[in-house]
């Protein structure tokens, strides 16, 4: 039994990880300001396992006492604002966020000397922006085009600096489209995958920002935390970074397609300008993950149906 820091952990990619931390036999400490989170996401959790504080994680000098009272043995750094259009509107209130609150966990851990087995810090594809070369490889160019990716990839570099400088064992993750149960579809700045999936049981119109034909890799999350899980328990897997995705590249468009096929309903679309700062096409090249033991379950038909199944009833 381990003892686990999950910050954003009532968020979508927090509680799906949450719950299988629980399920392994550890104790999850969860940190969210439930901006984007809900508290319900944890409802399936055994609540003596887990210990729930609505804080925000820039909340500097929470964070450092918990940090040294709690003496964690792993820290997952999930809490961010995880949209790139938020970024777009609220570049200073969104960089606290996502890069000087975790320079604060990275500095306390330091500064106390804690002794921690992984701190894993969530990146994101962002970074590699609109560089025309696909897939994209961990080697690949950097071209963020948005706060959220300079924060993004500003977090990530200090995570590996400051890994190797103090000897803290740090890993990063660049996320690419991440979808599936839980994901909160209530905001404009929702992952794509969810606000489709609520218009489409709600009758709702979809606002398409472009002509659909931008490209995701996207990703099922049973996919996502299968790689936090294996690169957490790898300790090879320090001061590097690693894509998390399918490897495979799919339209807008062509996803809805999956969608109404697969709901025997019709998307009503109404078709915006390009957002600013949106990337045209992503995909990734998983082979750094693959050697490590990484296989991709889904693809995008088997992961909308089980995304499907699991969200019917909500
Ligand atoms: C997603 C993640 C981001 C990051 C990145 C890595 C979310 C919210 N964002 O950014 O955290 O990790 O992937 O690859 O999960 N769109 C519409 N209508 C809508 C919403 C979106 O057309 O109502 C478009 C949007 O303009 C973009 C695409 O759908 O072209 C995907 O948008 P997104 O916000 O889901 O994801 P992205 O790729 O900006």
């Amino acid at each position: 039994m381990s003892k686990y820091l999950v910050t954003g952990g009532a968020g979508f990619i927090g509680s799906n990880l949450v719950e299988r931390l629980v399920e392994d036999g550890n104790d999850v400490v969860i940190v969210d300001d439930l901006s984007m989170g809900k508290i319900e996401n944890l409802d399936c959790i055994p609540k003596k396992h887990i210990t729930f504080y609505k804080r925000s994680i820039t909340d500097f000098g929470f964070m450092s006492r918990l940090l040294i009272t709690e003496k964690f043995d792993y820290i997952v750094l999930l809490g961010a604002v995880a949209s790139v259009a938020d970024s777009v509107d609220r570049p200073a209130e969104t960089h606290s966020i996502n890069q000087e609150a975790n320079i604060n966990v990275y500095e306390t851990i330091r500064k106390h000397a804690l002794r921690v087995k992984k701190v894993l810090f969530a990146s994101s594809a962002a970074v590699y922006g609109d560089d025309p070369v696909l897939p994209k490889k961990e080697t690949s160019n950097i071209v963020p085009l948005t706060p959220y990716a300079i924060d993004k990839f500003s977090s990530e570099r200090y995570a590996i600096v400051y890994g190797k400088l103090y000897d803290i064992p740090t890993v990063c993750t660049r996320f690419f489209n991440v979808y599936g149960p839980r994901q909160n579809p209530e905001s404009p700045y929702s992952g794509v995958l969810s606000i489709v999936q609520s218009c489409l049981k709600t009758g709702k119109t979809f606002k398409l920002f472009g002509d659909g034909e931008q490209t995701r890799d996207f990703t099922y999350i049973d996919d996502v935390i299968d790689a936090l899980l294996l690169l957490l328990s790898t300790p090879e897997a320090k001061w590097d970074v690693y894509n998390v995705a399918t490897g495979k590249r799919t339209s807008l468009n062509s996803v809805i397609d999956s969608f109404e096929k697969a709901t025997g309903k019709e998307l009503d679309i109404v078709y915006a300008e390009k957002r600013k700062g949106d990337i045209k096409d992503s995909f990734a090249d998983v082979t750094k993950l693959k050697g490590l033991g990484y296989m991709p379950k889904y693809d995008i038909e088997s992961g909308l149906k089980k995304y499907l199944e699991l969200t019917v009833r909500d």
